[in-house]
């Protein structure tokens, strides 16, 4: 009886809009009661991990971190709210593995936008830089972003309006008996 802990994971490009569909589920469970925590680069790149950059190996380890701290959270019986791009399917992978291990629920939520898309929102002008060669190593300009496989839920969030994605993954956590 009561809430269990869970981590929902999104995963997507930069303005693939993985931060306002956490920020309306997080706003949607709190009102149903549901205690949530919402990491993303504002409280965790700023703090925790402001030592990583933007490398392979700092992705890696920032992915990493957040797995660890998540899982702690879901451990506490809270809905960890992960939006980081996690652009490598080996570190979702691993993220996965460390909840699984624990018998904490991982659900990976895919924020599927076409790269056009992405880049004509630009919402911070980083795909501009990026284009203009002053940023370097930028997911989905000269950098890689794996898409999913086996994503839980596939979001195209250029063809579908927030408060049905929201909708979606509610039902699909109230499916499963996560929450
Ligand atoms: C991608 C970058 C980069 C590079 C800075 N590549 O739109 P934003 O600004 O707020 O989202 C992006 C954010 C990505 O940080 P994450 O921690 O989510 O990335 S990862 O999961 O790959 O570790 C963008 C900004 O940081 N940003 N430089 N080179 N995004």
């Amino acid at each position: 009886v009561g809430q269990k802990g869970a981590t929902i994971w999104f995963t997507g490009l930069s303005a693939s809009g993985k931060s306002t569909i956490a920020s309306a589920l997080e706003q949607h469970l709190l009102h149903n009661g549901v205690t949530t925590y919402r990491l993303d680069g504002d409280n965790v790149r700023f703090g925790l991990n402001k030592n990583l950059g933007f490398s392979a190996e700092d992705r890696t380890e920032n992915i990493r971190r957040i797995s660890e701290v998540a899982k702690l959270f879901a451990d506490a019986a809270v809905i960890a709210l992960t939006s980081f791009i996690s652009p490598y399917r080996a570190d979702r992978d691993s993220a996965r593995e460390l909840h699984e291990k624990a018998g904490l629920p991982f659900v990976e939520v895919f924020v599927d936008v076409p790269i056009e898309v992405a880049e004509q929102r630009d919402p911070k002008g980083l795909y501009k830089k990026a284009r203009a060669g002053l940023i370097k190593g930028f997911t989905g300009i000269d950098d890689p972003y794996e898409a999913p496989e086996k994503a839980e839920l596939h979001i195209r969030s250029d063809l579908e309006e927030v408060a049905v994605s929201v909708k979606r993954i509610t039902d699909y956590l109230v499916e499963k008996g996560y929450i």
